[in-house]
C-alpha cells in the first residue's frame, strides 16, 4: 500500500503523436484526480537532473536527448494507493511485456520511447513532485 499521490509526465513520443487527450482520460477514468498538471518541455540540464539516478546506465545520453525533444505534460495525480495502482495503470517499462489495456501497451513504441513515467516510491514521488511543481500543488 502506499500513500495518495503520484507524480507522472506523458512523455515526448506521446505528446507528438497526439495522445495527450487519450492517456488523460485513462488517468481521470481510473480514479485519479489531477491535483497539478503543466505543459512544458525539459531542458537538457533538467532531463540529467530528473534521471540522475540512471546516469551510469548505457542508455542514459539516449534518455536525455528523448525527454528533451519536445513537450511533455507533467502532473501530480491524487488516489489511495496512488503509486501502486499508477504502476498497474500503465503497464511494464517494456510496452512488449505491457498487460493488455494498459496505457504503454496502448501509446508506448518502445522501451526508451514508452509514453508515460509512474514514480515508482511515496519517496521519489515527492522528489519528482517537487522537481516539477513549487507551492501549494506540492506533496
Ligand atoms: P520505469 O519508467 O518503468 O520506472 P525505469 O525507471 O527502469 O522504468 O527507466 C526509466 C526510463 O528509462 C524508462 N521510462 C525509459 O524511458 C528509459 N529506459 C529504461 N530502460 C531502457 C532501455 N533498455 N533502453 C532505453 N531506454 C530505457
Amino acid at each position: 500500500m502506499t500513500g495518495n499521490r503520484t507524480f507522472t509526465m506523458i512523455k515526448p513520443d506521446a505528446v507528438e503523436n497526439g495522445h495527450i487527450g487519450a492517456i488523460l482520460e485513462k488517468i481521470t477514468a481510473a480514479g485519479f484526480k489531477i491535483v497539478a498538471m503543466k505543459y512544458t518541455q525539459l531542458s537538457k540540464r533538467g532531463a540529467r537532473e530528473f534521471y540522475a539516478i540512471h546516469k551510469e546506465r548505457p542508455f542514459f545520453g539516449e534518455l536525455v536527448d528523448f525527454m528533451t525533444r519536445g513537450p511533455i505534460v507533467a502532473a501530480i495525480l491524487e488516489k489511495d494507493n496512488a503509486v501502486d495502482d499508477f504502476r498497474a495503470l500503465i503497464g511494464a517499462t517494456n510496452p512488449a511485456e505491457a498487460a493488455e489495456g494498459t496505457i504503454r501497451k496502448l501509446y508506448a513504441t518502445s522501451i526508451g520511447e514508452n509514453a508515460v513515467h509512474g514514480s515508482d516510491s511515496d519517496e521519489n514521488a515527492a522528489i519528482e513532485g517537487a522537481f516539477h511543481f513549487s507551492g501549494r500543488e506540492v506533496f
